[in-house]
């Protein structure tokens, strides 16, 4: 094989002996790497029910076969598990040295099973996989492990690491690498703290096998050129996804005060030109020249890397209005480890609670100090309010009661990213049927919805969604290349089939790569229904109560709300296309005609499907 490596390597934590497995071409062409792999190593491996907490549940580190190669914003990986969030399938796409790293040790994927005795690091490089005591970084924030690890083992290792959020197993919890990226919303981090599992350290210094090296060479060449030329390059460099606040206060979706309303008096404050003034320099994953991370200085005079879903998050969504405190909480949570959309979500849920009265604590909104010791409480699970919001919003409104499921802002129990959906259908069905919960990853279709009209549900809105669904949560996820040079400059989808034949020798048609992304999602479906069985429902892909009861009191758009009855429709259309049935369980001919037959055979053996 060119391009894969044709290894996955399988860690067992109780035993500290790992064991390099390799896989079938057919398994590389129908499922690529990054999620396609994670999905069908969770689906084959995972006996359904399984506490995702447990040693039995298997932590994946996926590459792409893109990935090390030096092509544009290639230094990207999936990290997934059985989430502790949403006890479904998680994901998450990180930037980071340890996936060129990883596969320059010669593996396409690490898969972690077991737990630890103690704290552990392990360090995987070309033919080995060592085990090292961590209890000296244990206790420690994501930033001073990585430079100890960095002081042990240099600095172009590639590190994966969790915080105290992680150890003490917060349900967000995510993985950090380089100081300030992250991945794994779903709790990624939660499960790899309680494998007991501080750090994976991976050092590679293998050839990648391309199959056409030469032309590699030349497309990746012409490639960061094209990315340099695109004429939204500069501004891109200058703000990166930041300015995103003034767009969507512009056009009230900007969540504010746990998704309220869709402008915030402040936003001004928050934006990306503000952030411009305090800028210091910029940061970025591997093999990038994009580098969109915003360093700037925060309010404890310390580093921290902005992007708009954080400052969104823990800034209007909780009411704080000052990007220094706003980045000071931000660069906290890096160093917890913690989900910084998840965290803002839940902030904005218990203040909102201690204003309606339903919990003792005083939490008000936007106020720096307070929140910021109430994000260490969560982190270390202390208190009541802490250790109740360590589990996430759809738990703590189990919780608290009183209606306030209502306003518990998730999709099958992960928080919703930033975008607030009163007025924005498609958007809501991109979440409502989004592979992990409410993340805007495998659908960000409210620009393209903004542009063309909001207000209706209809079905160009429903093809729109699966597109996305496909090119971004499909064909990026499982190259697990960043989307951003087509998302943000436009650079041409046609680059990637060339950039998959130069590395893989695999010609493979825009019809082929929609395949492939449609059998991922399926599987993931497929995966959600195993766990879920019998209380599986279409309610499952049904957006929060607020955005369909309470209409948004401010701005241009107020008065406005989502219609219950027209995003029912809406969400039928979408099965129908899908070919799932009216559960929104893919059908028995659906999975067959994306060659999952094994999949069919062991879902129809839990749930009733249909032909
Ligand atoms: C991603 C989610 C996002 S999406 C953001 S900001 W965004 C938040 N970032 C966090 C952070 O930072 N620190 C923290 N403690 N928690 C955070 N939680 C949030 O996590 C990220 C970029 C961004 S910035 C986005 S959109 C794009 N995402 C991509 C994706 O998903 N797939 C892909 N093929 N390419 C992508 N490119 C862009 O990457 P999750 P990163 Mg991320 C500080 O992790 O779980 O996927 O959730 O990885 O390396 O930081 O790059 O406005
Ligand atoms: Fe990373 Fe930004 Fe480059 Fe994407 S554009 S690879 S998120 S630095």
């Amino acid at each position: 094989m060119f391009g894969w490596n044709g290894r996955i390597l399988h860690v067992n934590l109780n035993k500290e002996k790992a064991v390099a497995d390799k896989y079938d071409s057919k398994i590389a062409k129908n499922f690529l790497g990054g999620r396609g792999f994670a999905a069908k190593i969770l689906w084959d491996e995972l006996k359904p029910g399984i506490d995702p907490l447990s040693p039995e549940n298997r932590l994946v580190f996926a590459a792409g076969p893109l990935t090390g190669f030096a092509l544009p914003s290639s230094g990207k990986m999936v990290v997934a598990a059985k989430s502790p969030l949403t006890w479904g399938y998680g994901d998450g796409n990180i930037g980071t040295y340890a996936s060129v790293q990883m596969r320059k040790a010669g593996y396409d994927a690490v898969v972690i099973e077991g737990k630890a005795k103690n704290p552990m690091v392990s360090l995987i490089r070309n033919e080995s996989a060592d085990f090292f005591d961590a209890k000296d970084l244990w206790g420690l924030g994501t930033f001073e492990t990585e430079r100890r690890l960095a002081e042990l083992y240099g600095r172009t290792a590639g590190v994966l690491c969790i915080g105290q959020a992680g150890e003490n197993l917060v349900k967000y919890a995510l993985i950090v690498s380089q100081e300030g990226r992250a991945g794994g919303r779903p709790g990624i981090g939660a499960v790899m703290g309680s494998k007991n599992l501080k750090a994976v350290v991976f050092i590679g210094s293998n050839e990648l096998p391309a199959a056409h090296p030469k032309e590699m060479k030349d497309l990746g060449e012409e490639a960061y050129r094209e990315v340099l030329a695109k004429p939204n390059y500069v501004f891109w460099k200058r703000q990166g996804t930041m300015s995103t606040i003034e767009w969507s206060q512009e056009n009230s979706v900007l969540p504010t005060r746990n998704y309220r309303e869709g402008v915030f008096e402040k936003a001004s404050s928050i934006g990306g030109f503000v952030m411009e003034k305090m800028k210091v320099s910029n940061k970025g994953c591997p093999q990038c020249n994009m580098t969109c991370g915003n360093i700037v200085k925060d309010s404890d005079r310390k580093e921290s890397e902005l992007d708009y879903e954080n400052v969104a998050m823990l800034g209007a969504n909780i009411g704080l209005g000052n990007l220094k405190s706003v980045a000071a909480l931000n660069r906290i949570a890096d160093e917890y480890g913690l989900d910084t959309i998840s965290l803002g979500n839940v902030l904005g849920f218990a203040m909102e609670a201690s204003e309606k009265g339903l919990i003792k604590e005083s939490i008000p909104w936007g106020k720096f100090k307070a929140t910021k010791t109430l994000v260490s409480d969560i982190a270390y699970r202390k208190g009541y309010l802490g250790n109740l919001l360590a589990d996430g919003v759809y738990s703590a409104s189990q919780e608290i009661g009183n209606g306030s499921d209502r306003w518990a802002m998730h999709v099958k129990g992960l928080e919703t990213s930033a975008y607030d959906c009163h007025t924005t259908p498609a958007m809501a069905l991109a979440f409502g049927t989004c592979s992990i919960g409410a993340h805007h990853k495998d659908a960000w279709v409210i620009s393209w919805e903004v542009k063309t009209g909001r207000e209706g549900y209809t079905a160009e809105k429903v093809d729109k969604v699966i597109e996305l669904q496909r090119i971004r949560g499909g064909i990026f996820e499982c190259l697990t290349v960043c989307r951003f040079p087509w998302v943000e400059l436009g650079f041409e989808l046609e680059w990637y089939p060339k950039f998959l034949y130069a590395a893989t020798g695999v010609e493979m048609s825009w019809e082929t790569l929609n395949m492939i992304g449609d059998r991922v999602f399926n599987l993931i479906r497929s995966f959600w229904v195993r766990e879920f069985g019998g209380k599986w429902s279409a309610e499952m892909d049904v957006p929060p109560a607020r955005w369909f009861e309470e209409p948004l009191t401010k701005g241009p758009l107020k008065g406005k709300r989502l219609d219950r009855f027209k995003y029912d429709n809406m969400l039928k259309t979408y099965y129908q296309k899908r070919g799932w049935d009216e559960r929104g369980i893919p059908t028995g001919s659906t999975l067959l005609k994306l060659g999952l037959e094994d999949v069919a055979r062991e879902l129809g053996g839990r749930v009733k499907i249909s032909l």
